[in-house]
C-alpha cells in the first residue's frame, strides 16, 4: 500500500468536556467530527464514547448507537475502544465488542498511565484476541511500551492470526509510563514488529509531531485526534478533529504517500468489504 491511513480518535477517555469544550461528546457532536475527518482524509474513527455526563462510559446500547450512526453518516472503518478508560472493568471492555464494530483496540500489556495503571492481564488480552476472532471483528493491536509487541509475537505465535488474516498494530508513543515518542524508539519498535504487520503511530501532546514526521518517513501510517493531543502549536489550542487530520494529510501527501480512502483501509487492515 503505497498511501497513508490516517485514523482519527476524536474524544478519547482522558480529557474532560470542562476542560476542552471542544471535544466531541455527543452522538451527533461525534459524527458531525468523523463526517468532517473523512472529508479531510480520514479513512478510520477510533471511538470512545461519552455518557450524557459527558463523562467515559462502555454502555452497549451508546456504543450499538454510534457504530450504526457512523456507518449511515461515513464510509469510515468503525473501530471501538476495549480499552475504555483505566477504571473501566474487564467484563464492561469485553462486552464493547457485542456492539460489532468494523475492528477494535486490543492492547498488548499493562503500563503505567500518568499517575494510573492501564491494566491488560495476559489472559484478558487473550480472551479479547479470541472473542474478536469469532465475531470477525479486525484488532488494532495498540502497544504502548516496546516489549508489548514481544506479547504480541506470542499471542499470534499462540494464538494464531487474527480476523481478516492481517496484522495491524498502532503504536501509541510519548504516553508518561510507556515508550518514548522519538525517532530512536520508532526504530526500535518496528524492529520487533511481527513479520508482515502494517503499523500506525501516535505521539501523545509534545510528541505529536515528532511521531507524525518519523513514522511517515519509515514508511508508517498515521493516527491524530484529540484523544492523543489537544494542542495544536505551543500555545494554540486544537480547532477541531479535522484540524489535525487536515495537517496529517498535508505530510502525508509531501511525502508522496497521499491518504488512503476507506475501501483500501479494510484491505489494508483485513476488514470484509
Ligand atoms: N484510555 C486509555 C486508558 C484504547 O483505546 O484501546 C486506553 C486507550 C486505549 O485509549
Ligand atoms: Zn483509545
Amino acid at each position: 500500500m503505497t498511501g497513508t491511513l490516517i485514523t482519527v480518535a476524536p474524544t478519547g477517555a482522558e480529557h474532560a468536556k470542562t476542560d476542552v469544550p471542544n471535544l466531541p461528546v455527543t452522538l451527533e457532536e461525534l459524527v458531525a467530527e468523523a463526517v468532517a475527518c473523512e472529508a479531510a482524509g480520514a479513512a478510520m474513527i477510533h471511538v470512545h464514547v461519552r455518557g450524557a455526563d459527558a463523562a467515559p462510559t462502555l454502555d452497549l446500547g451508546r456504543l450499538t448507537d454510534t457504530v450504526a450512526a457512523l456507518r449511515e453518516r461515513t464510509n469510515l472503518v468503525v473501530q471501538l475502544s476495549t480499552g475504555g478508560a483505566v477504571t473501566d472493568p474487564e467484563a464492561d471492555r469485553l462486552r464493547v465488542l457485542e456492539a460489532m464494530p468494523d475492528s477494535a483496540s486490543c492492547t498488548m500489556g499493562t503500563v503505567n498511565f500518568g499517575d494510573d495503571v492501564f491494566m491488560n492481564r495476559w489472559e484478558f488480552v487473550v480472551e479479547l484476541h479470541r472473542r474478536m476472532r469469532e465475531r470477525g471483528i479486525v484488532p488494532e493491536y495498540e502497544i504502548f511500551d516496546v516489549g508489548q509487541l514481544a506479547s504480541l509475537r506470542r499471542l499470534l505465535d499462540e494464538h494464531g492470526l487474527p480476523a481478516g488474516g492481517k496484522v495491524h498494530v498502532d503504536l501509541v508513543m510519548g504516553v508518561p509510563g510507556g515508550m518514548p515518542g522519538d525517532t530512536e524508539t520508532l526504530v526500535a519498535a518496528l524492529r520487533a514488529l511481527p513479520a508482515g504487520a502494517s503499523f500506525s503511530a501516535t505521539g501523545i501532546g509534545r510528541t505529536t509531531l515528532p511521531v507524525m514526521l518519523a513514522a511517515l518517513s519509515a514508511g508508517g501510517h498515521l493516527r491524530v485526534g484529540m484523544e492523543d493531543t489537544v494542542s495544536f502549536a505551543r500555545g494554540e489550542r486544537v480547532r477541531d478533529n479535522a484540524q489535525l487530520v487536515e495537517r496529517a494529510a498535508a505530510f502525508a501527501t509531501l511525502a508522496r504517500r497521499p491518504p488512503i480512502t476507506p475501501g483500501q483501509a479494510r484491505e489494508l487492515i483485513g476488514v470484509a468489504l
